[in-house]
Protein backbone atom coordinates (compact mmCIF):
# COMPACT_ATOMS: atom_id res chain seq x y z
CA UNK A 1 0.00 0.00 0.00
CA UNK A 2 1.00 3.61 -1.09
CA UNK A 3 2.05 6.21 1.62
CA UNK A 4 -1.20 8.88 1.22
CA UNK A 5 -0.93 12.22 2.46
CA UNK A 6 -4.22 15.24 2.30
CA UNK A 7 -5.08 17.99 3.85
CA UNK A 8 -7.43 16.74 6.72
CA UNK A 9 -8.91 20.61 7.86
CA UNK A 10 -11.77 22.79 6.44
CA UNK A 11 -10.61 24.80 3.49
CA UNK A 12 -10.19 28.59 5.00
CA UNK A 13 -9.01 30.43 7.84
CA UNK A 14 -8.81 28.98 10.94
CA UNK A 15 -6.49 28.20 14.31
CA UNK A 16 -4.88 25.30 12.99
CA UNK A 17 -4.87 23.51 9.62
CA UNK A 18 -4.23 19.57 9.79
CA UNK A 19 -2.01 17.70 7.03
CA UNK A 20 -2.47 13.89 7.30
CA UNK A 21 -0.16 11.41 6.16
CA UNK A 22 -0.38 7.12 6.89
CA UNK A 23 1.44 4.23 5.19
CA UNK A 24 4.79 2.68 5.90
CA UNK A 25 7.03 5.71 4.80
CA UNK A 26 4.91 8.12 6.95
CA UNK A 27 7.55 9.16 9.40
CA UNK A 28 10.08 9.10 7.03
CA UNK A 29 9.03 11.28 4.87
CA UNK A 30 7.41 13.55 7.19
CA UNK A 31 11.46 13.49 8.70
CA UNK A 32 12.18 14.85 5.16
CA UNK A 33 10.46 18.14 5.46
CA UNK A 34 9.98 18.40 9.38
CA UNK A 35 12.90 20.26 11.67
CA UNK A 36 12.12 19.36 15.65
CA UNK A 37 13.36 22.41 17.51
CA UNK A 38 14.86 19.82 20.21
CA UNK A 39 16.73 16.69 18.85
CA UNK A 40 16.12 13.33 19.19
CA UNK A 41 14.17 10.89 17.59
CA UNK A 42 10.63 11.44 17.62
CA UNK A 43 8.78 9.20 19.91
CA UNK A 44 5.26 7.38 18.94
CA UNK A 45 2.44 8.40 20.26
CA UNK A 46 4.06 12.05 21.19
CA UNK A 47 3.65 15.75 20.03
CA UNK A 48 7.13 17.63 18.31
CA UNK A 49 7.18 21.24 17.65
CA UNK A 50 9.26 22.22 14.83
CA UNK A 51 9.59 23.70 11.52
CA UNK A 52 8.22 22.64 7.54
CA UNK A 53 11.82 23.27 5.59
CA UNK A 54 11.39 23.42 2.14
CA UNK A 55 13.29 22.19 -0.69
CA UNK A 56 15.03 25.83 -0.69
CA UNK A 57 15.82 25.23 3.16
CA UNK A 58 13.15 28.33 3.57
CA UNK A 59 10.84 27.83 6.65
CA UNK A 60 7.18 27.26 5.50
CA UNK A 61 5.41 27.17 9.00
CA UNK A 62 5.78 26.08 12.77
CA UNK A 63 3.84 23.17 13.28
CA UNK A 64 3.21 20.56 15.99
CA UNK A 65 3.48 16.64 14.30
CA UNK A 66 1.85 13.95 16.19
CA UNK A 67 2.89 10.57 15.34
CA UNK A 68 0.81 7.11 15.82
CA UNK A 69 2.47 4.33 15.25
CA UNK A 70 0.71 0.94 13.70
CA UNK A 71 -1.81 -0.62 14.59
CA UNK A 72 -2.26 2.02 17.27
CA UNK A 73 -3.80 4.50 14.95
CA UNK A 74 -6.84 5.34 12.76
CA UNK A 75 -5.69 3.75 9.50
CA UNK A 76 -4.24 1.06 11.43
CA UNK A 77 -0.88 2.08 9.94
CA UNK A 78 1.74 4.81 10.74
CA UNK A 79 0.03 7.81 10.99
CA UNK A 80 1.70 11.43 11.00
CA UNK A 81 -0.27 14.56 11.29
CA UNK A 82 1.10 18.01 11.05
CA UNK A 83 -0.23 20.46 12.72
CA UNK A 84 0.18 23.83 10.91
CA UNK A 85 -1.02 27.39 11.35
CA UNK A 86 -4.43 27.57 9.90
CA UNK A 87 -5.16 29.02 6.12
CA UNK A 88 -4.98 27.90 2.71
CA UNK A 89 -1.06 28.50 1.71
CA UNK A 90 1.05 26.46 4.68
CA UNK A 91 -1.42 23.64 4.50
CA UNK A 92 -1.04 23.33 0.76
CA UNK A 93 2.59 24.15 0.67
CA UNK A 94 3.05 21.28 3.54
CA UNK A 95 1.05 18.95 1.59
CA UNK A 96 2.98 19.36 -1.69
CA UNK A 97 6.40 18.94 0.16
CA UNK A 98 4.80 15.76 1.49
CA UNK A 99 4.01 14.52 -2.57
CA UNK A 100 7.44 15.73 -3.63
CA UNK A 101 8.86 13.45 -1.03
CA UNK A 102 6.79 10.50 -1.69
CA UNK A 103 3.84 10.15 -0.55
CA UNK A 104 0.52 9.86 -2.79
CA UNK A 105 -2.26 12.01 -2.77
CA UNK A 106 -5.42 10.18 -0.53
CA UNK A 107 -8.39 9.84 -2.42
CA UNK A 108 -12.11 10.94 -0.68
CA UNK A 109 -12.64 8.15 2.57
CA UNK A 110 -9.20 6.31 1.71
CA UNK A 111 -7.94 6.73 5.44
CA UNK A 112 -11.19 5.68 6.60
CA UNK A 113 -11.34 3.07 4.35
CA UNK A 114 -8.01 1.65 5.18
CA UNK A 115 -9.15 1.53 8.71
CA UNK A 116 -11.73 -0.35 7.32
CA UNK A 117 -9.51 -3.17 5.56
CA UNK A 118 -7.33 -3.00 8.52
CA UNK A 119 -9.69 -3.74 10.98
CA UNK A 120 -9.94 -1.05 12.58
CA UNK A 121 -14.13 -0.31 11.64
CA UNK A 122 -16.33 -2.66 10.71
CA UNK A 123 -18.28 -1.10 7.23
CA UNK A 124 -20.77 0.69 9.64
CA UNK A 125 -18.66 2.27 11.48
CA UNK A 126 -16.99 3.67 8.54
CA UNK A 127 -20.62 4.57 7.08
CA UNK A 128 -21.48 6.49 10.75
CA UNK A 129 -18.25 8.56 10.31
CA UNK A 130 -18.94 10.09 6.97
CA UNK A 131 -22.94 10.52 8.66
CA UNK A 132 -21.40 11.89 11.51
CA UNK A 133 -19.67 14.41 9.69
CA UNK A 134 -23.05 15.66 7.05
CA UNK A 135 -24.54 15.31 10.40
CA UNK A 136 -26.83 18.52 10.05
CA UNK A 137 -29.23 17.91 13.51
CA UNK A 138 -28.57 17.25 16.85
CA UNK A 139 -30.45 13.69 16.97
CA UNK A 140 -28.87 12.73 13.47
CA UNK A 141 -25.79 12.89 15.18
CA UNK A 142 -26.69 10.92 18.58
CA UNK A 143 -27.71 8.11 15.79
CA UNK A 144 -24.37 8.10 14.05
CA UNK A 145 -22.12 8.07 17.13
CA UNK A 146 -23.98 4.89 18.41
CA UNK A 147 -23.84 3.39 15.57
CA UNK A 148 -19.34 4.74 15.05
CA UNK A 149 -19.33 3.17 18.57
CA UNK A 150 -20.33 0.19 16.78
CA UNK A 151 -23.65 -0.41 18.41
CA UNK A 152 -24.94 -1.54 15.22
CA UNK A 153 -22.85 -3.52 14.00
CA UNK A 154 -22.71 -5.41 17.35
CA UNK A 155 -26.38 -6.10 16.86
CA UNK A 156 -25.91 -7.54 13.41
CA UNK A 157 -23.72 -9.85 14.22
CA UNK A 158 -25.51 -10.83 17.34
CA UNK A 159 -28.40 -11.88 15.22
CA UNK A 160 -26.08 -13.39 12.44
CA UNK A 161 -24.29 -15.64 14.82
CA UNK A 162 -27.79 -16.85 16.30
CA UNK A 163 -28.38 -17.58 12.48
CA UNK A 164 -25.08 -19.34 12.10
CA UNK A 165 -25.69 -21.35 15.03
CA UNK A 166 -29.09 -22.43 13.90
CA UNK A 167 -27.54 -23.34 10.14
CA UNK A 168 -25.17 -25.45 12.03
CA UNK A 169 -27.87 -27.37 13.61
CA UNK A 170 -30.12 -27.73 10.72
CA UNK A 171 -26.79 -29.17 8.98
CA UNK A 172 -26.15 -31.79 11.72
CA UNK A 173 -29.80 -32.98 11.17
CA UNK A 174 -28.88 -33.79 7.30
CA UNK A 175 -26.20 -35.48 8.72
CA UNK A 176 -28.45 -37.61 11.30
CA UNK A 177 -31.14 -38.33 9.55
CA UNK A 178 -32.05 -41.85 12.09
CA UNK A 179 -33.42 -39.05 15.10
CA UNK A 180 -36.72 -39.14 13.07
CA UNK A 181 -38.47 -38.81 16.88
CA UNK A 182 -37.05 -35.53 17.78
CA UNK A 183 -37.69 -34.33 14.01
CA UNK A 184 -40.83 -32.32 15.89
CA UNK A 185 -38.87 -30.94 18.91
CA UNK A 186 -36.21 -29.39 16.16
CA UNK A 187 -39.24 -27.93 14.06
CA UNK A 188 -40.29 -25.95 16.73
CA UNK A 189 -37.26 -25.05 17.87
CA UNK A 190 -36.07 -23.73 14.37
CA UNK A 191 -39.36 -21.87 13.80
CA UNK A 192 -38.70 -20.33 17.22
CA UNK A 193 -35.28 -18.83 16.31
CA UNK A 194 -36.40 -17.76 13.15
CA UNK A 195 -39.54 -15.85 14.42
CA UNK A 196 -37.09 -13.89 16.94
CA UNK A 197 -34.41 -12.83 14.70
CA UNK A 198 -36.96 -11.68 12.41
CA UNK A 199 -38.78 -9.66 14.93
CA UNK A 200 -35.09 -8.23 15.66
CA UNK A 201 -34.63 -7.70 11.84
CA UNK A 202 -37.40 -5.76 11.78
CA UNK A 203 -37.16 -3.65 14.27
CA UNK A 204 -34.20 -2.43 12.89
CA UNK A 205 -35.50 -2.12 9.17
CA UNK A 206 -38.48 -0.46 10.70
CA UNK A 207 -35.84 1.93 12.67
CA UNK A 208 -35.49 3.80 9.22
CA UNK A 209 -38.89 5.46 9.03
CA UNK A 210 -37.31 7.40 11.57
CA UNK A 211 -33.66 7.18 10.21
CA UNK A 212 -34.93 9.00 7.07
CA UNK A 213 -36.37 12.32 9.20
CA UNK A 214 -32.96 12.19 10.73
CA UNK A 215 -30.78 12.09 7.50
CA UNK A 216 -33.18 13.74 5.17
CA UNK A 217 -35.20 16.18 7.57
CA UNK A 218 -38.97 16.55 6.74
CA UNK A 219 -39.86 18.64 3.57
CA UNK A 220 -42.41 21.11 4.84
CA UNK A 221 -44.56 22.84 2.47
CA UNK A 222 -45.57 26.49 3.63
CA UNK A 223 -48.81 27.19 1.64
CA UNK A 224 -51.69 29.47 1.19
CA UNK A 225 -53.56 32.09 -0.34
CA UNK A 226 -51.25 35.39 -1.33
CA UNK A 227 -50.99 37.87 1.77
CA UNK A 228 -51.73 35.19 4.46
CA UNK A 229 -47.99 35.81 6.05
CA UNK A 230 -46.34 32.53 4.34
CA UNK A 231 -42.97 34.08 4.28
CA UNK A 232 -43.72 36.04 7.40
CA UNK A 233 -43.92 32.48 8.74
CA UNK A 234 -40.63 31.28 7.21
CA UNK A 235 -38.89 34.27 8.38
CA UNK A 236 -39.97 33.71 12.05
CA UNK A 237 -38.93 30.26 11.78
CA UNK A 238 -35.90 31.16 10.93
CA UNK A 239 -34.99 34.18 12.74
CA UNK A 240 -33.62 36.00 9.91
CA UNK A 241 -34.98 38.38 7.27
CA UNK A 242 -34.86 35.86 4.08
CA UNK A 243 -37.75 36.26 2.30
CA UNK A 244 -39.68 39.42 0.84
CA UNK A 245 -42.52 40.06 2.98
CA UNK A 246 -45.19 42.99 1.95
CA UNK A 247 -48.83 43.85 2.01
CA UNK A 248 -48.88 43.15 -1.63
CA UNK A 249 -50.40 39.94 -2.52
CA UNK A 250 -48.17 38.02 -4.84
CA UNK A 251 -45.47 39.18 -3.06
CA UNK A 252 -43.38 35.47 -3.51
CA UNK A 253 -42.96 34.54 -6.64
CA UNK A 254 -40.49 31.53 -6.75
CA UNK A 255 -40.06 28.67 -3.76
CA UNK A 256 -37.76 29.73 -1.21
CA UNK A 257 -35.77 26.62 0.65
CA UNK A 258 -34.17 27.00 3.92
CA UNK A 259 -33.58 24.68 6.65
CA UNK A 260 -34.33 25.13 10.44
CA UNK A 261 -33.72 22.70 13.27
CA UNK A 262 -36.68 21.94 15.52
CA UNK A 263 -36.71 19.52 18.29
CA UNK A 264 -33.59 17.85 17.58
CA UNK A 265 -34.36 17.52 14.08
CA UNK A 266 -34.26 19.50 10.31
CA UNK A 267 -37.28 21.20 8.70
CA UNK A 268 -36.56 21.94 5.54
CA UNK A 269 -38.92 24.88 5.04
CA UNK A 270 -40.43 25.65 1.37
CA UNK A 271 -42.11 29.22 1.17
CA UNK A 272 -44.10 28.95 -1.71
CA UNK A 273 -45.75 31.33 -4.11
CA UNK A 274 -49.56 32.33 -2.76
CA UNK A 275 -52.08 29.97 -4.43
CA UNK A 276 -54.42 31.90 -6.86
CA UNK A 277 -56.06 31.91 -10.21
CA UNK A 278 -53.65 34.78 -12.43
CA UNK A 279 -53.41 36.27 -15.56
CA UNK A 280 -49.36 36.99 -14.86
CA UNK A 281 -47.58 34.56 -16.55
CA UNK A 282 -44.50 34.96 -13.91
CA UNK A 283 -46.97 34.58 -11.43
CA UNK A 284 -48.60 31.68 -12.64
CA UNK A 285 -45.49 29.80 -13.04
CA UNK A 286 -44.90 30.41 -9.25
CA UNK A 287 -48.22 29.30 -8.68
CA UNK A 288 -47.69 25.75 -10.63
CA UNK A 289 -44.37 25.48 -8.62
CA UNK A 290 -46.57 25.77 -5.36
CA UNK A 291 -48.72 23.60 -6.00
CA UNK A 292 -46.13 20.87 -7.05
CA UNK A 293 -43.99 21.39 -3.60
CA UNK A 294 -47.25 20.84 -1.99
CA UNK A 295 -47.58 17.25 -3.69
CA UNK A 296 -44.61 16.00 -2.56
CA UNK A 297 -44.42 17.54 0.51
CA UNK A 298 -44.55 15.48 3.89
CA UNK A 299 -46.15 18.00 5.76
CA UNK A 300 -47.76 21.21 4.31
CA UNK A 301 -48.05 24.24 6.53
CA UNK A 302 -51.63 26.17 5.34
CA UNK A 303 -51.78 29.07 6.58
CA UNK A 304 -54.87 30.87 6.37
CA UNK A 305 -55.09 34.83 7.12
CA UNK A 306 -57.45 34.96 10.61
CA UNK A 307 -58.44 38.91 10.29
CA UNK A 308 -60.34 37.62 6.78
CA UNK A 309 -61.91 34.12 7.57
CA UNK A 310 -62.30 30.93 5.82
CA UNK A 311 -62.60 31.61 2.00
CA UNK A 312 -63.67 29.75 -0.82
CA UNK A 313 -59.81 30.36 -1.62
CA UNK A 314 -58.80 28.67 1.36
CA UNK A 315 -61.20 25.85 1.03
CA UNK A 316 -59.90 24.80 -2.17
CA UNK A 317 -56.27 24.69 -1.42
CA UNK A 318 -57.28 22.56 1.10
CA UNK A 319 -58.72 20.40 -0.96
CA UNK A 320 -55.93 20.10 -2.80
CA UNK A 321 -53.71 19.46 0.50
CA UNK A 322 -56.68 16.04 0.72
CA UNK A 323 -55.05 13.70 3.58
CA UNK A 324 -51.50 14.82 3.44
CA UNK A 325 -49.65 15.41 6.69
CA UNK A 326 -50.67 18.87 7.38
CA UNK A 327 -51.35 21.75 9.73
CA UNK A 328 -53.60 24.57 9.35
CA UNK A 329 -52.58 27.85 10.73
CA UNK A 330 -54.81 30.67 11.41
CA UNK A 331 -52.48 33.81 10.75
CA UNK A 332 -52.45 37.03 12.13
CA UNK A 333 -54.53 36.44 15.50
CA UNK A 334 -52.99 40.00 17.19
CA UNK A 335 -55.79 41.38 14.71
CA UNK A 336 -59.51 41.45 14.75
CA UNK A 337 -60.48 38.05 13.77
CA UNK A 338 -63.60 36.44 12.40
CA UNK A 339 -65.00 33.45 13.26
CA UNK A 340 -63.47 30.18 12.09
CA UNK A 341 -65.03 26.69 11.91
CA UNK A 342 -63.31 24.06 10.26
CA UNK A 343 -63.72 20.50 10.79
CA UNK A 344 -59.73 19.67 11.31
CA UNK A 345 -57.48 17.70 14.56
CA UNK A 346 -54.69 20.17 13.61
CA UNK A 347 -55.57 24.09 13.80
CA UNK A 348 -53.03 26.39 15.81
CA UNK A 349 -53.96 29.78 15.71
CA UNK A 350 -50.38 32.24 15.20
CA UNK A 351 -49.35 35.51 14.99
CA UNK A 352 -45.92 35.34 12.35
CA UNK A 353 -45.77 39.01 13.19
CA UNK A 354 -45.91 38.80 17.11
CA UNK A 355 -44.27 35.24 17.29
CA UNK A 356 -47.25 33.91 18.84
CA UNK A 357 -48.33 29.92 18.96
CA UNK A 358 -45.32 28.96 17.93
CA UNK A 359 -44.31 26.82 20.67
CA UNK A 360 -47.66 24.88 19.87
CA UNK A 361 -46.53 24.88 15.98
CA UNK A 362 -43.51 23.02 16.95
CA UNK A 363 -45.17 20.52 19.83
CA UNK A 364 -47.79 19.58 17.21
CA UNK A 365 -45.21 19.17 14.48
CA UNK A 366 -43.42 16.63 17.02
CA UNK A 367 -46.74 14.83 17.62
CA UNK A 368 -47.33 14.64 14.08
CA UNK A 369 -43.63 13.05 13.33
CA UNK A 370 -43.70 11.01 17.02
CA UNK A 371 -40.17 12.85 17.11
CA UNK A 372 -40.25 12.08 20.98
CA UNK A 373 -40.05 8.87 20.74
CA UNK A 374 -37.58 9.02 17.97
CA UNK A 375 -34.76 8.77 20.61
CA UNK A 376 -31.53 8.29 18.86
CA UNK A 377 -29.63 8.04 21.85
CA UNK A 378 -30.81 5.62 23.62
CA UNK A 379 -32.32 3.32 20.77
CA UNK A 380 -30.90 1.71 17.41
CA UNK A 381 -31.99 4.14 14.16
CA UNK A 382 -30.50 2.86 11.08
CA UNK A 383 -30.13 5.88 8.63
CA UNK A 384 -28.65 3.73 5.75
CA UNK A 385 -30.60 2.96 2.95
CA UNK A 386 -27.62 -0.21 2.00
CA UNK A 387 -28.79 -1.39 5.67
CA UNK A 388 -32.19 -1.26 5.12
CA UNK A 389 -32.36 -2.83 1.80
CA UNK A 390 -29.84 -5.87 3.44
CA UNK A 391 -31.95 -5.99 6.31
CA UNK A 392 -34.78 -6.51 4.21
CA UNK A 393 -32.91 -9.15 2.67
CA UNK A 394 -32.00 -11.07 5.57
CA UNK A 395 -35.39 -11.11 6.85
CA UNK A 396 -37.13 -12.18 3.76
CA UNK A 397 -34.80 -14.87 3.43
CA UNK A 398 -35.57 -16.01 6.79
CA UNK A 399 -39.83 -15.65 6.40
CA UNK A 400 -39.10 -17.86 3.19
CA UNK A 401 -37.56 -20.27 5.57
CA UNK A 402 -39.90 -20.44 8.29
CA UNK A 403 -42.87 -20.66 5.53
CA UNK A 404 -40.75 -23.34 4.33
CA UNK A 405 -40.49 -25.46 7.67
CA UNK A 406 -44.21 -24.62 8.51
CA UNK A 407 -45.77 -26.13 5.97
CA UNK A 408 -43.71 -29.64 7.05
CA UNK A 409 -41.29 -29.58 4.25
CA UNK A 410 -37.87 -31.31 4.90
CA UNK A 411 -35.83 -29.03 7.57
CA UNK A 412 -32.46 -29.14 5.13
CA UNK A 413 -34.36 -27.22 2.46
CA UNK A 414 -34.60 -24.11 4.45
CA UNK A 415 -30.45 -24.07 4.28
CA UNK A 416 -30.39 -21.65 1.34
CA UNK A 417 -32.82 -19.12 2.39
CA UNK A 418 -30.21 -18.67 5.90
CA UNK A 419 -27.35 -18.66 3.98
CA UNK A 420 -29.01 -15.69 1.99
CA UNK A 421 -29.53 -14.32 5.12
CA UNK A 422 -26.18 -14.57 6.55
CA UNK A 423 -24.69 -13.21 3.53
CA UNK A 424 -26.51 -9.89 3.62
CA UNK A 425 -26.01 -9.37 7.05
CA UNK A 426 -22.42 -10.10 6.42
CA UNK A 427 -22.67 -7.39 3.71
CA UNK A 428 -24.18 -4.94 6.14
CA UNK A 429 -20.60 -5.07 8.41
CA UNK A 430 -18.74 -5.25 5.17
CA UNK A 431 -17.24 -8.57 5.67
CA UNK A 432 -18.15 -10.10 2.35
CA UNK A 433 -18.83 -7.25 -0.22
CA UNK A 434 -17.35 -6.12 -3.50
CA UNK A 435 -14.98 -3.94 -4.37
CA UNK A 436 -17.64 -1.77 -6.15
CA UNK A 437 -19.87 -1.28 -3.45
CA UNK A 438 -17.31 -0.76 -1.07
CA UNK A 439 -15.71 2.56 -3.47
CA UNK A 440 -19.15 3.55 -3.64
CA UNK A 441 -19.58 3.92 0.22
CA UNK A 442 -16.51 5.34 0.25
CA UNK A 443 -16.68 8.19 -2.65
CA UNK A 444 -18.79 9.91 -0.60
CA UNK A 445 -16.41 10.76 1.69
CA UNK A 446 -14.63 13.92 1.45
CA UNK A 447 -10.67 14.03 0.96
CA UNK A 448 -8.53 13.74 4.14
CA UNK A 449 -11.04 11.25 6.38
N1 LIG B 1 -50.89 41.87 11.81
C1 LIG B 1 -50.26 40.87 11.22
N2 LIG B 1 -49.78 41.00 9.99
C2 LIG B 1 -49.17 39.96 9.42
C3 LIG B 1 -48.99 38.72 10.10
N3 LIG B 1 -48.33 37.88 9.26
C4 LIG B 1 -48.09 38.56 8.13
N4 LIG B 1 -48.60 39.81 8.20
C5 LIG B 1 -48.57 40.83 7.16
O1 LIG B 1 -49.28 40.35 6.04
C6 LIG B 1 -48.69 40.82 4.84
C7 LIG B 1 -48.33 39.65 3.94
O2 LIG B 1 -47.31 38.89 4.53
P1 LIG B 1 -46.39 37.91 3.70
O3 LIG B 1 -45.58 37.16 4.67
O4 LIG B 1 -45.68 38.65 2.62
O5 LIG B 1 -47.53 36.99 3.07
P2 LIG B 1 -47.36 35.83 1.99
O6 LIG B 1 -48.36 34.79 2.34
O7 LIG B 1 -45.96 35.40 1.90
O8 LIG B 1 -47.82 36.55 0.67
P3 LIG B 1 -47.46 36.19 -0.87
O9 LIG B 1 -45.99 35.99 -0.95
O10 LIG B 1 -47.93 37.37 -1.59
O11 LIG B 1 -48.22 34.97 -1.20
C8 LIG B 1 -47.50 41.64 5.27
O12 LIG B 1 -47.86 43.00 5.30
C9 LIG B 1 -47.20 41.14 6.66
O13 LIG B 1 -46.54 42.09 7.47
C10 LIG B 1 -49.52 38.61 11.42
O14 LIG B 1 -49.44 37.59 12.09
N5 LIG B 1 -50.15 39.71 11.93
MG1 LIG C 1 -44.62 35.38 0.38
Amino acid sequence: MKTIAAISTAIGNGGVGIVRISGDDALNIVLKIFKPLKKGEIKPFSLRLGNIIDEKNNTVDQVLVSYFKAPKSYTGEDVCEINCHGGNVAVNRVLELLLNNGATLAEGGEFTKRAFLNGKLDLTQAEAVIDLINSKSEKESKASVKQLEGKLGDEIRNIKDEIIGLLADIEANIDYPEYEDIEEVRREKIEDILEKQIARLSVLEESFNSGKILKNGIMTAIVGKPNVGKSSLLNLLLKEDRAIVTEIAGTTRDTIEESVNIKGITLRLIDTAGIRNTEDVVENIGVEKSKKVLNDAELVLFLIDGSKGFLSEDKEILNEIGDKNHIILINKIDLQNEEISINDENIIRISAKTGEGMIELENKIEELFNLKNLDSENELIITNIRHKDLLNKAKQGLKTAKETISTGLPIDMISINIKTAITSLGEILGESISEDVLNKIFEKFCVGK
